[in-house]
């Protein structure tokens, strides 16, 4: 039990610094515009005092790789402070909602909330929605770009700055992770899934046994020995013609539907701790459609229902 709160901390995280693409830092005012904390004020829920965690301009800092790490050190630095940010939301009994910007801010949301967890030595669930695995490593990430790493990090793969933020500790187990909406991996990066025994739900998972089992199997696996779980939904993990607005379109992806079938069925449980929206890029939409779809589906993640 994790004594579902009923006050929600949105966060702001406006990073753009571990993607190629510019302009994922505009999903947080996408995602704004969108009314999001009306809307789940409207559900029911009261929202505590908005915060953001201030991020450097890609113009303001020289775009020096570090270790196959672009922009190594303010995304590290970013994480560290965000981390102490859903630390604190949750002490302060406020769920944490991560709001983006690219996927690397995953470091620290995840970081701060495993952290608050493993100090009452419980370990926190995780689902991974996402057309790609994000289990990069800087040993062997064809981009260098660190959106494509937080994962791997996450489970204490890769740079000890970055697995060892908060406490020198892997801050989730394999065991209690499931990726949904799989569809994009790098050679070497599905060498490092099969070694870590994480489970992978991909397309074809989702066309052979449908969602509804998938969601069913996801819950069981983030929930097995887990205070809850907490749901990193990178948007690109939709099917582009729903989410037209990312850096990253592959096509083949999870519908509007599915997608809220899986969030309602973790609404249901009660046992989500806390959400991250990212991947949002307001500059490739076609108006604020996929913030606005966006938001729509994180009020089922929070337990918007039909009827
Ligand atoms: C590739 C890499 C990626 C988006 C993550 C892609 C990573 N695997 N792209 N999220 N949109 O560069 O590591
Ligand atoms: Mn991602
Ligand atoms: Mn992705
Ligand atoms: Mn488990």
């Amino acid at each position: 039990e994790n004594g579902q709160s009923t006050s929600i901390q949105i966060i702001g995280v406006p990073v753009d610094l571990g993607a190629s693409r510019r302009g994922t830092d505009g999903g947080v005012s996408a995602v704004r515009i969108a009314g999001l904390g009306e809307k789940l004020k409207k559900l029911g829920y009261s929202i505590s005092e908005e915060v953001d965690v201030a991020v450097p301009s890609k113009e303001s800092r020289p775009s020096q790789m570090q270790e196959n790490m672009r922009f190594r050190s303010e995304i590290l630095q970013v994480c560290r402070d965000l981390a102490l940010v859903t630390r604190d939301a949750l002490s302060n009994g406020n769920i944490p909602m991560v709001v983006g910007g690219d996927h690397s801010l995953a470091i620290g949301s995840i970081s701060g909330i495993a952290d608050y967890y493993q100090q009452q030595n419980q370990e926190l669930g995780l689902v991974w929605f996402d057309a790609h695995a994000d289990m990069n490593i800087p040993g062997i990430s064809p981009s260098g770009n660190i959106h494509g790493m937080p994962l791997s990090h996450l489970m204490g793969y890769g740079d000890k700055d970055f697995t060892n933020i908060l406490s020198d500790n892997p801050k989730i187990k394999p065991e209690n992770v499931a990726l949904v909406g799989v569809r994009d991996i790098d050679e070497k990066e599905r060498e490092l899934i099969r070694q870590s025994g994480v489970k992978v739900y991909s397309m074809r998972d989702i066309d052979e046994i449908g969602m509804s089992r998938v969601a069913d199997e996801v819950i069981e696996i983030v929930t097995k020995g887990t205070v809850g779980f907490h749901v990193s939904f990178d948007v690109d993990g939709c099917d582009p013609e729903v989410m037209p607005g990312s850096g990253t379109l592959v096509p083949g992806g999870v519908t509007y539907r599915e997608a809220h079938l899986l969030l309602e069925k973790c609404a249901e449980t009660k046992l989500m701790t806390s959400m991250d929206l990212v991947e949002l890029n307001p500059f490739l939409d076609k108006g604020n459609i996929s913030a606005e779809r966006a938001v729509s589906l994180v009020l089922s993640a929070f337990g918007q229902s039909v009827i």
